[in-house]
This record gives C-alpha cells, structure tokens and sequence, in this order.
C-alpha cells in the first residue's frame, strides 16, 4: 500500500488512535515508541504474524485494515495510515496541543529529523550497496 493517510478509507474504530501492530514487529515498534513519545492515548490491536503460525495478517479481516497484509497500520478517526515512516510523522502532526512536542522547530533540525526517519524507513535502500564486495568471483552462467 502507498504510505500515508487514506481518507477515503474509513475503518470501524473507538478511539481518536488505534494502531494494528506486533509485539517483535520493528516497524510496529518505531509507532509505538513515537505514539508513547507524543503521550497519546491509543487503542492496540495484536496482529499475529509468523511467530504462532496463525498468519492474522493475511485473515480476510486484517486484509481490510491493509490490503497489503504488513503492520503496523495506524488508525486516525478510522482512516488508516500505512508506511511506519509516514505515520511517525502524521502522527507527531496531528496529535492534540496537550501532546509532546515531537517536531523541531528550527528549519535544519527538522530536516536532519527528516532524514533519519526516511532513513529509518529503508524506502529506496540498495540492500547490496554498502556490502563488503565479494573476493570470490563467480563463473558467468
Ligand atoms: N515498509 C513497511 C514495512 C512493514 C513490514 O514489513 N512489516 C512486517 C513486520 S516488521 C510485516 O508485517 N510482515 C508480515 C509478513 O511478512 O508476513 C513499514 O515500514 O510499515
């Protein structure tokens, strides 16, 4: 699924926060660190993954959270908001006025902040480039 908020989307929900995650899941951790960062009150939904063999991601449930069967999927007022990069920041800008204060102000600390969570993200990340090079060559073919 395309990161961001999917207004067009809207998810049956009982609280203003709710998020769709796993207890080993990384992605699901960067949220919940940031949604407890921020000190908002959210609604958690445990979505089994690999670890007890039940597959919840892919229940024709989960599927209509996210069609694309990953965590975490943040909820906000029922519309979802996919890619954990995108919902560290939709979060820290839509939570309440009474919430911590999450994004720099200054122009150069917001985007050094920028950039760690899109490097965070592994969006684009060439998973070869950086690698040790291998001293074996192999034969073509
Ligand atoms: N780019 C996505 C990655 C999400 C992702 O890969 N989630 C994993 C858990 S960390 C998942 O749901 N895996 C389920 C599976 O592969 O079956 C994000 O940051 O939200």
């Amino acid at each position: 699924m395309a990161g961001g908020v999917r207004e067009d989307i809207e998810l049956p929900h009982t609280q203003e926060w709710e998020l769709y995650h796993n207890d080993f899941s990384l992605c699901s951790k960067k949220t919940r660190v940031c949604l407890m960062e921020l000190g908002l009150d959210f609604k958690a939904h445990h979505i089994d993954l690999i670890e007890t063999g039940s597959y919840e991601n892919i229940s024709r449930h989960y599927l209509t959270v996210n069609p694309g069967a990953l965590v975490p999927v943040l909820v906000h007022n029922g519309h979802p908001v996919y890619e954990s990069h995108e919902q560290l920041v939709y979060a820290a800008k839509h939570a309440s006025s009474d919430a911590n204060e999450l994004l720099p102000t200054d122009p150069k600390q917001l985007e050094l902040m920028q950039y760690w969570v899109h490097k965070s993200s592994l969006v684009g990340d060439d998973p070869i480039a950086g690698c040790v090079k291998p001293r074996v060559t192999l034969p073509p073919g």
